[in-house]
């Protein structure tokens, strides 16, 4: 969507503060012996709290009110009756609306005492979010973003998954523009404009450049790498992004 009034300036933020709050509320809680399910139950109890709807349950009927993906998985998790260990990397995805306004935001990371290479695949993903946020300017390609989120990667010896992008984002979960790529794509002309919402998320690569579905119609996985994802919400202005999900 294209933000024109103060009532979706502040429909926007209010969605952003509650879906940044439950994954935070999550990461916190991400701990040695709890269930993936039992993280979700807090992400509905808050929704419910807030007077928000999960945007995976509200708008697709996922089996869920988050998407929680460990390890071997990348994206689209389903809470269920895994448990999380020592060292496992986990990443939580939240997105949700409230009075018709939405918000997507989603990390990743490593429980305990893991993995060096892991913890710093999170943080690539987090620096390449950062770098793509400097080019997020009214007038700009939009495929500028992606083409400094592979750079991100490549400096750090990691590539992106090719077939998960961000997206535009505001009166439903997924809108116009339709991809936000993680890698320049010449065929993507499309540019920034002023009040446009987009969810960018890169997703930072061990080692392979796709992903594909489990079969069980959700999971996003990979065959053996390892990805890292950080999103948030932003609105693009001329005096810079407004992060609604922070
Ligand atoms: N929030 C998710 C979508 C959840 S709906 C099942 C997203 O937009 O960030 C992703 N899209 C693709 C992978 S994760
Ligand atoms: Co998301
Ligand atoms: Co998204």
């Amino acid at each position: 969507m294209i933000v024109k009034t103060e009532q979706d300036m502040n429909g926007l933020k209010e969605i952003g503060r509650i879906c940044g709050a439950i994954r935070d509320e999550l990461v916190k809680r991400t701990v040695p012996g709890i269930t993936t399910k039992e993280l979700d139950d807090i992400a509905a109890i808050m929704f419910e709290k807030e007077g928000a709807v999960s945007a995976p349950k509200g708008e697709y009927d996922f089996p869920g009110h988050t998407c929680i993906s460990v390890n071997e998985e990348v994206a689209h998790g389903i809470p269920g009756d895994r448990v999380i260990q020592e060292g496992d990397l986990v990443n939580i995805d939240v997105s949700g609306s409230k009075n018709g306004y939405f918000a997507d935001t989603g990390i990743s990371i490593v429980v305990g005492d893991g993995d060096e290479v892991l913890k710093n695949l999170c943080e690539v993903a987090k620096l390449a979010f950062e770098a793509g946020l400097k080019k997020a300017k009214p007038g700009s390609k939009i495929t500028g973003l992606g083409r400094v989120v592979y750079r991100t990667a490549r400096q750090h010896g990691f590539t992106v998954i090719t077939n998960l992008t961000g997206h535009g984002i505001g009166r439903t979960i997924h809108e116009t523009p339709e991809y936000v790529y993680n890698y320049y794509e010449p065929s993507d002309g499309g540019l920034l404009k002023e009040g446009m919402v987009i969810a960018f998320e890169p997703f930072i690569s061990t080692d392979e450049e796709e992903v594909f579905e489990k079969g069980d119609g959700w999971t996003y996985i990979t065959e053996q790498s390892f990805v890292a994802q950080y999103e948030q919400t932003m609105i693009i202005t001329k005096n810079g992004p407004i992060i609604t999900t922070l």
